[in-house]
């Protein structure tokens, strides 16, 4: 990780906290309509769940300025929530707001989570918890549900488990699930869900590694976070939390950015650790912790139309680099989807009545998915495509910014397929289509390995 650069207004806090037990760490960047429940339930956990550890709370923010910070600060003080739930603890919490310093210029979420874990480990905290600010289901129980496995069962890093909506996590679905599966051998189902628990041990090792990325200042830190922490070999687990609520996003319209990010990040770790994978075949259950639940999550609309017509869209510009990123099969194989994907969108549009941007919000998303239903993007044409881009990363000729960002339409058409066909499915069923793919994931490797050891894509 680059130099520590920790600012004086920062040491001073570390100076006066001294030492805790365990830590939550919350990044924000405008999050002040949401954050104050956060700090509030995470302060109850705290509370509630460990009254004898020496506890701290801190809030990493970008300086927003709708007031996040003030928020955090002011939001109903420890002896209310001492009062609400009948607990004295033996140490009174500490609830600190602090900005966190860019990374070579660079800010984002991983950069605020840099900071909280510096500070964790300047604390020596045993357990450090990480919450995300939008959240609206978060309850006190998530932090003893991912500090628990930590302090009384030895792990070292608690990844989430929560339903979601058939439409929602859908990088994690089709990217980050199945391929960290695939090479790892893990089955976490949400290597990227933002709320974690991590030892003390763990968070010294982010700190010693030397692979930091612009990427990892921002949205890639989730996946480098569990990614390092297989690498490194330490003891996973994970906790199963019910339903993550949150500001929803439209994959569509939101997801292009984050994707660069989580993926760019993905495809240079499995670049970097061929002997992490090389030899693992198959994958196995990560033990879960808490107890079960039974929670529809709330819809998400997503506009397949859209999504279609962005697959069709790329392919205008890209296809040259898409030629060079895949194998030739492959790069004929999604060329044929794009033109099939622009003439249903096209037709789509016209039977709806659709005119133009923005016009879509009136129209749902199973009417947009039953007009489309003839789109049919397959489950090993993805993986293939995804195994291809180990080995471009690998290779080098293409930068991987460029390769990630001419990977985001087929990402796209990759999504809209799972929405058609998964329409009429409930949220439990399409959990089954998740596994069918993560399966071929498991089932292709060869497909990688053999190229990998073959020497494919070894720059000359
Ligand atoms: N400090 C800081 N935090 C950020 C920044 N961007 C996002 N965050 C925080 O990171 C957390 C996750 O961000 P979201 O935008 O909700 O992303 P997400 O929930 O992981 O993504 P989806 O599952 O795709 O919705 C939130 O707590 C944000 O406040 C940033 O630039 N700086
Ligand atoms: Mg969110």
């Amino acid at each position: 990780m680059p130099a520590t650069t920790l600012t004086p207004a920062i040491r001073e806090e570390i100076g006066r906290l001294g030492r805790a037990d365990i830590m939550v760490g919350i990044p924000s960047f405008k999050n002040a309509a949401t954050i104050g429940y956060v700090v509030r339930a995470a302060h109850a956990g705290l509370v509630q769940y460990f009254p004898d550890l020496k506890p701290v709370l801190v809030n990493s923010d970008a300086g927003s300025p709708d007031g996040t910070q003030r928020v955090v600060v002011e939001t109903e003080p420890p002896d209310y929530v001492e009062s609400i739930l009948l607990v004295r603890p033996t140490n009174r919490l500490d609830r600190v707001t602090i900005t966190y310093p860019e990374i070579e210029g660079v800010g984002g979420k991983g950069a605020a989570l840099r900071t909280i874990f510096e500070i964790a480990d300047a604390l020596q905290v045993q357990a450090l918890v990480v919450v995300d600010s939008d959240l609206r289901s978060i309850v006190p129980e998530w932090i003893e549900l991912l500090a628990g496995p930590i302090l009384k069962g030895g792990y070292d890093y608690v990844a989430p488990l929560y339903a979601r909506y058939k439409y929602d996590g859908t990088i994690t679905n089709t990217v980050t699930y199945p391929l960290t599966r695939a090479l790892y051998g893990h089955r976490i189902r949400q290597p990227i869900g933002g709320d974690f628990g991590v030892s003390g041990d763990l968070v010294r090792h982010y700190l010693e590694l030397e692979d930091w990325t612009d990427d990892i200042s921002k949205f890639g830190i989730d996946i480098w976070m569990t990614t390092s922490a297989l690498t490194g070999g330490f003891a996973v687990c994970q906790a199963r939390l019910g339903a993550k609520v949150h500001d929803p996003k439209d994959p569509g319209s939101d997801l292009g950015p984050m994707f660069r990010q989580v993926v760019g990040t993905i495809l240079r770790l499995a670049a970097a650790h061929p002997d992490s994978w090389l030899s693992i075949r198959g994958s196995h259950d990560v033990p879960a912790y808490g107890f079960e639940r039974i929670i529809d999550p709330p819809p998400l609309e997503v506009n397949a139309i859209r999504l279609l017509a962005e697959l069709h869209g790329g392919s205008l510009t890209l296809a040259d680099t898409w030629r060079r990123m895949l194998t030739p099969d492959n790069a004929e194989a999604v060329l044929v989807l794009a033109k099939e994907a622009g003439r249903l969108a096209d037709a789509a549009a016209a039977r709806l009545g659709l005119g133009g941007e923005g016009d879509t919000a009136r129209v749902s998303t199973l009417d947009m998915a039953e007009a489309l239903a003839a789109f049919h993007f397959p489950d090993d044409l993805w993986a293939r495509i995804v195994y291809d881009l180990v080995i471009a990363v690998r290779r080098g000729d293409v930068p991987v910014e460029q390769l990630v960002a001419a990977l985001v339409p087929v990402y796209f058409g990759r999504v809209g397929s799972f929405v058609i066909e998964n329409r009429h499915l409930t949220t439990a069923d399409a959990e089954e289509r998740v596994e069918r793919q993560a399966r071929e994931f498991e089932l292709l490797k060869p497909y990688l390995v053999e190229r990998w050891t073959a020497g494919e894509g070894v720059p000359a």
